[in-house]
């Protein structure tokens, strides 16, 4: 018995019925903090520090909670004294360590990691902030800083610290942890999240997210991605970036050497995987610390270097595959310059005239990819199709050089988070069916057996229904939005980006509207759901908000389709929106432009939680279709290597699209008075000349298919039972995609750690 009214009385001299939320959020996290403070670290000689700018863990009461094994009892003494896990939980603030897929899956690795029993940390930033908590005003997106620090957290502050010498000063470190108990394992592993005392919050701007970007000491974490469109924001990631690794590289050195390192064999202690370009300076600074604080010299100080650290490329973008000034390096660390030139002379030698391959360009540009594949050990994708356009196309010349260092780990996603504490009754209908297995080897197929039950299906059918009143009453109960709980519920949530194609949605929301006005009434009410944020600095995107909530707003007040057609932006989307989104979803939009979504893993959750999927053949879309048969899935549109020609060929002309007869109208209601009615000019006519003259993301190109497929999808909706049948099916089938799975292969050929 866990007693929580004894801990009550203890700390609020109160039994918990007369508790507010909060107060009894306060003593849940108290009793886990106690129970996993106590819990053993995960051993092992070799250890994993996976660095991440980004680590976007959720709340975590309900989640720690089934890891510890206490959930059902916390869940049972919570009902008999009047309340639920879901209504104290409202009072968790969210953490905002981060913004999209990249820390999701940072995340889920963190689970997975510990619930594999292996030895591995999580290092990033304690930002203050996040990114920004988004709001909407005038139907433009707002920002306001994302207070989270000042409520009950999962942070222990520790007494580690480290100096980092930046050029003209050096900073102190503090070190704050959060405990990540694996699932049914007893042991601990731990995010760990470097912060500066100095760091002051009133150097924000009143109103707004503005902050004088030269005060390093006092802004240092306060944000996550500050805006980098001017050269003080360049310093800024920089400051940020070698803060972060600097003290994670001696954080592993004074580690392994606690555990018996000599340092010349670093490597059997420490493996370090990068996520993405952000912790790519940790390259230099590990020779750095090698040469000058433990004596070794510069050659071997690379071969270790070499052999401790991988990298994984999250995307082929251009804009997030980071390039710094190297006169921006300098001026921040002067040293770590100097040692990013001499690692590209060797570079120089090694392949004369390569320019494709050279880590400084002509223009004296730092690529910083270039330095993780050079000096790394091993790169890798994060989906099938994404690593082989990294061979084949994007890396082709670093390829031709390492083919040996490229390999593919297929995102996945943790189904504690995801499927249990998120779906608990749909968790219950899988137990109910199949038994308990799947808890530790995710395998769902025994489920296939009920694919022609009645009862199971209409269980399951009921399941939704339910999913999709409690988004329906959260909706209402966060933001007076009300939406019609029998509707097909179809959502797209994501960050906002032309390459995931929200444009191309709100063109078929225009394409239904008129359709609905000419008296095509749908069978079941449409709601359509967004959710993202635009980064600050993207115009267009936060025209592609505009416009979706200017549709919303335009259709909202048309009493010909209001009850037949709703458009919601849920504003600050986040883990915990999400919670409530992707049990609820019948749709799930997987619609990116081929070859541009790296892997997506929301694509995963709405499968896992029986959503069925509209798809591009994009990242790993391709396996979900393999996984549940292209029966139980609406792919769409152009393929990769198509995409991949156009852009070779410089051959996409939006005129040519916009000119059909279906399309135009669409694209023209952009910019007509009746939406005017609802929208600022000056971004409808931006984003319309965009899409006419340049789309460079092609929202046009694959607008018809995708007006077809979302025509036969709703239809395919009202046989209600084959619908549920082909749910059961992709839930079925989502086994591949746990992280565990991931992490099992990252283990096997990367990391090497045994447990
Ligand atoms: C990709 O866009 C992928 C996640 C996690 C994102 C998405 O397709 O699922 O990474 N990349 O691998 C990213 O955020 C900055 O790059």
């Amino acid at each position: 018995m866990l007693n929580l009214n004894e801990r009550a009385q203890a700390q609020f001299e109160k039994p918990i019925s007369e508790l507010s939320n909060a107060e009894i959020y306060k003593v849940l996290l108290d009793l886990v903090q106690e129970k996993t403070n106590a819990m053993p670290a995960n051993q092992g000689k070799r250890k994993l520090y996976y660095i991440s700018a980004e680590f976007l863990i959720g709340k975590l009461l309900s989640n720690n909670l089934l890891n510890l094994g206490l959930y059902d009892e916390v869940a049972a003494e919570l009902k008999a004294n009047g309340t639920s896990l879901a209504e104290v939980e409202e009072a968790e603030a969210e953490p905002s360590l981060g913004n999209g897929g990249l820390g999701r899956l940072a995340a889920c690795f963190l689970d997975s990691i510990a619930t594999l029993g292996l030895n591995g940390d999580g290092v990033g930033l304690n930002y203050h902030f996040g990114l920004f908590r988004q709001y909407f005003e005038n139907n433009e997106q707002s920002y306001e800083p994302d207070e989270w620090l000042d409520h009950p957290t999962w942070l222990n502050k520790s007494d580690i610290s480290y100096q980092v010498p930046f050029g003209k000063f050096t900073l102190n470190s503090t070190l704050y942890e959060i405990n990540v108990p694996g699932y049914n394992q007893g042991t601990i592993n731990k995010l760990r999240l470097f912060d500066l005392d100095s760091v002051n919050p009133e150097i924000i701007e009143e109103g707004s997210i503005d902050f004088d970007k030269t005060d390093i000491k006092e802004n240092l974490t306060l944000f996550l991605y500050p805006d980098d469109s001017d050269r003080n924001g360049n310093l800024l990631r920089i400051y940020q970036q070698y803060f972060m690794v600097s003290n994670a590289a001696q954080l592993a050195i004074q580690e392994a050497i606690e555990r018996g390192s000599n340092i010349h064999d670093l490597a059997d202690y420490v493996v370090i995987q990068i996520n993405d370009t952000h912790p790519t300076f940790v390259i230099p600074e590990l020779i750095r610390l090698l040469t000058t604080v433990h004596g070794i010299d510069f050659d071997e100080a690379v071969e270790i270097t070499q052999n401790v650290v991988a990298f994984t490329n999250h995307t082929i973008l251009a804009e997030a595959l980071e390039k710094w000034p190297l006169s921006d390096i300098h001026e921040v660390v002067p040293e770590i310059a100097e040692i990013i030139v001499a690692l590209d002379e060797r570079v120089d030698a090694a392949f004369p005239g390569n320019a494709a391959v050279a880590i400084i360009d002509k223009r004296d540009t730092v690529h910083m990819a270039s330095i993780a594949i050079h000096y790394g050990f091993s790169i890798n994708g994060v989906a099938a199709l994404h690593t082989e356009i990294l061979k084949n196309n994007e890396l082709n010349h670093f390829y031709e050089i390492y083919p040996e260092k490229f390999s593919n780990k297929t995102n996945g996603i943790t189904f504690r988070r995801w499927l249990m504490a998120s779906n608990p009754e749909l968790s219950q209908f899988i137990d109910d069916r199949i038994g308990t297995r799947w808890h530790e080897d995710a395998d769902l197929t025994d489920l296939l057996a009920f694919e022609n039950d009645e009862e199971a299906l209409l269980d399951l059918l009921r399941i939704k229904e339910n999913n999709k009143e409690a988004l329906a009453d959260h909706l209402h109960r966060t933001r007076g939005i009300v939406i019609d709980r029998h509707s097909i519920i179809d959502v797209q949530i994501k960050r906002i980006h032309e390459y995931k194609r929200q444009q191309m949605l709100a063109l078929y929301i225009i394409y239904k509207y008129h359709q609905i006005k000419a008296g095509h009434i749908p069978a079941t009410p449409i709601t359509i759901i967004f959710g993202g944020k635009a980064a600050p600095a993207y115009t267009i995107a936060k025209d592609i908000i505009h416009l979706i909530l200017a549709l919303s707003e335009l259709i909202e007040n048309d009493l010909d389709v209001a009850p037949y057609l709703k458009v919601v932006f849920v504003d600050n989307y986040n883990v915990s929106e999400a919670e409530y989104l992707i049990p609820a979803a019948n749709i799930s939009e997987q619609i990116s432009l081929a070859s541009k979504e790296a892997s997506g893993t929301g694509n995963m959750k709405f499968m896992l939680n029986g959503a069925l999927t509209i798809m591009t053949w994009d990242g790993a879309n391709v396996e979900i279709a393999e996984h549940v048969g292209e029966e139980n899935i609406y792919p769409f549109g152009k393929s990769s290597e198509e995409i991949v020609d156009l852009y070779a060929n410089n051959a996409y002309d939006p005129q040519y699209y916009y000119k059909q007869e279906r399309i135009k109208p669409l694209v023209d209601f952009i910019i007509s008075d009746e939406l005017a009615a609802y929208g600022i000019p000056e971004r409808l006519h931006r984003l319309y000349k965009d899409i006419t003259n340049k789309d460079y993301f092609m929202a046009l190109i694959d607008l018809e298919e995708f007006i077809d497929v979302k025509e036969k999808v709703y239809s395919e909706y009202e046989d209600r039972l084959d619908w549920t049948r082909r749910s059961l099916i992709n839930i079925a089938n989502a086994g591949f995609f746990s992280a565990d799975r991931t992490i099992e292969e990252y283990n096997k050929d990367i990391w090497h750690l045994e447990n």
